[in-house]
């Protein structure tokens, strides 16, 4: 299992990043907690300063685990089922660039609350179609580029779509979509999953990242959430990609970074 931590750029209590500034002044301190990785989450790829990001990971041995883009809908408002035209070739192309500077970080994508809503009253089938269909073009892309593009479960209160380990598992074969894997939130599961063991085997081969946070979205251990259970599940999947905490930074980063660290050792030594 490897080990990773959730970064933003800007400072915001409400959103769960833990680690906030310059993302290679994260590298540095995630190196020095004990995590693998970060994960990016930036809603303007083209600022990210590339080279940088290559070069400090390579000088502290860490690995850029994916780029986040839901920093999109919450700046831009844009969604990958916008039905008007210009927007839609908007968002497909800005998911398009976070691709590139993925396949230069070696790093996944991961598509989580740019999925969007379905508006009340809409017809919801022509919503789903837009999201297949976007999520194709964007597989397609990911394909040529080699990189893998993680779609994530997120719970109803924030996206009325895709909710569900099966949600994920049908999107991706009634769309055939090459280099999509399955990203499942344990905060997000334990909302929607009947039971969190058959949520991770209904994703089963398809699972390419897990993101972990307490059922309060606080660091892990903190709440209530059943460690043991997830954790038994991805041990017979035969999971051991990234466990990455995209947890709220309360009480301080500093705090949650220490004790998601120990929360992972006392599980995996
Ligand atoms: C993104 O990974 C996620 O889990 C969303 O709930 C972000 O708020
Ligand atoms: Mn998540």
């Amino acid at each position: 299992m490897m080990f990773s931590v959730a970064c933003g750029e800007v400072k915001n209590p409400s959103s769960p990043l833990v680690f906030s500034g310059n993302f290679c002044s994260s590298i540095v301190k995630a190196k020095k907690y004990g995590f693998d990785a970060i994960e990016i989450h930036t809603p303007d790829i083209e600022n990210l300063d590339v080279e940088s990001v290559i070069a400090t990971c390579k000088c502290e041995n860490m690995k850029i685990s994916t780029i986040g883009t839901g920093a999109i809908y919450g700046k831009y408002g844009l969604s990958l089922m916008d039905q008007e035209k210009d927007k839609h070739d908007r968002i497909i192309n800005m998911v398009k660039k976070y691709i590139d500077v993925a396949e230069r970080v070696k790093s996944k994508v991961t598509i989580g609350s740019i999925k969007g809503n379905v508006p009340k009253n809409a017809c919801r089938d022509i919503y789903i179609e837009t999201l297949g269909s976007s999520l194709k073009d964007i597989s397609d892309y990911a394909v040529q580029k080699g990189v893998i593009v993680l779609l994530e479960a997120t719970n109803r209160y924030e996206n009325n779509v895709i909710n569900n380990g099966s949600d994920i598992v049908s999107m991706i074969e009634k769309y055939s979509l090459k280099n999509v894997m399955g990203l499942m939130d344990s905060f997000h599961m334990n909302i929607e999953e009947e039971s969190i063991s058959n949520g991770i085997f209904t994703v089963g081969k398809y699972l390419g990242h897990v993101h972990i946070a307490d059922n309060t979205r606080l660091y892990p251990g903190s709440g209530s959430f059943n460690w043991n259970i997830l954790f038994e599940a991805l041990k017979k999947c035969g999971y051991n990609s990234y466990l990455s905490i995209e947890c709220l930074p309360i009480p301080s980063e500093e705090e949650c970074a220490k004790k998601s660290i120990e929360f992972f050792q006392s599980f995996f030594g």
